[in-house]
């Protein structure tokens, strides 16, 4: 009677098959699905971190960011004191951002159509470094020109508390935890929800130590 016993082991999120937790009327997380593509995606980013190196943004506020941010693909998230924007030239190298490895591309509209966005075409790859203590206070992402389109987000290395709140920031944020792996699908009602990552403890991973490497794939133009 597996339908029992899967009540009997999960108590509050349901599971809607084998790996797959329904987190919101839109989103999807995909537990383990980036697997298979790890040693690719750690290749893939110590060629693309030789070019545009990993860097600590600057807020509207003044403040540099905990986490450390690249790009790939044809547009790039950057930030200073101006303002927050996508752009084709990387601000640090001064040249186009590295391209989007065949690869992620594959990884992001596979997991896309896994949750139902079947037309997905990612143009950004926004790549976040996370150490021990950094952390992503609530925000909403809508630098996007599109928000029809799903964002696609793997996290890779030491295990994250996502946290998943509503329309408003004040609203009650729901935690989900996230590791090594796991793919998350956010589209729809649930885009432009405020998001954050809690302070990241630390847990080294056996493969990339004391680190959390979390690629979200947009479609930003
Ligand atoms: C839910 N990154 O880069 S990814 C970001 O783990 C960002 O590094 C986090 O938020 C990280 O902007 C979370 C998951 C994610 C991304 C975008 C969302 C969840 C989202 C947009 C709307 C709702
Ligand atoms: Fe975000």
């Amino acid at each position: 009677m597996p339908a029992v016993s899967a009540m009997a082991t999960q108590d509050l999120i349901p599971i809607e098959a084998h790996g797959r937790e329904r987190i919101g009327p839109c989103a999807l997380v995909l537990r383990g699905f980036a697997l298979p593509y790890v040693a690719a995606l750690l290749r893939a980013v110590a060629d693309i971190e030789v070019c545009s190196p990993f860097r600590h943004m600057v807020t509207l506020g003044g403040f540099a960011m905990s986490v450390a941010l690249t790009n790939c693909g044809a547009l790039g998230w950057t930030s200073d004191r101006r303002g927050y924007r996508y752009s084709a030239i990387d601000p640090l190298s001064a040249r186009p951002w590295p391209p989007m490895p065949d690869v992620f591309r594959e990884l992001a509209r596979g997991a896309a159509a896994s949750a139902g966005f079947e037309a997905f075409q990612p143009d950004a790859c926004l790549i976040n470094r996370y150490l021990p203590g950094s952390r992503l206070s609530l925000h909403q992402d809508r630098n996007e020109r599109d928000f029809d389109a799903p964002i696609v987000s793997v996290s890779l290395g030491m295990p994250a508390t996502f946290l998943f709140g509503g329309a408003a920031r004040s609203d009650r944020a729901a935690k989900v935890p996230l590791h090594h792996g796991d793919v998350a699908v956010w589209g729809g009602a649930d885009r432009l929800r405020y998001h954050g990552v809690m302070p990241l403890k630390d847990e080294p991973h056996p493969w990339l130590g004391s680190q959390r490497i979390n690629f979200t794939f947009r479609k930003a133009g």
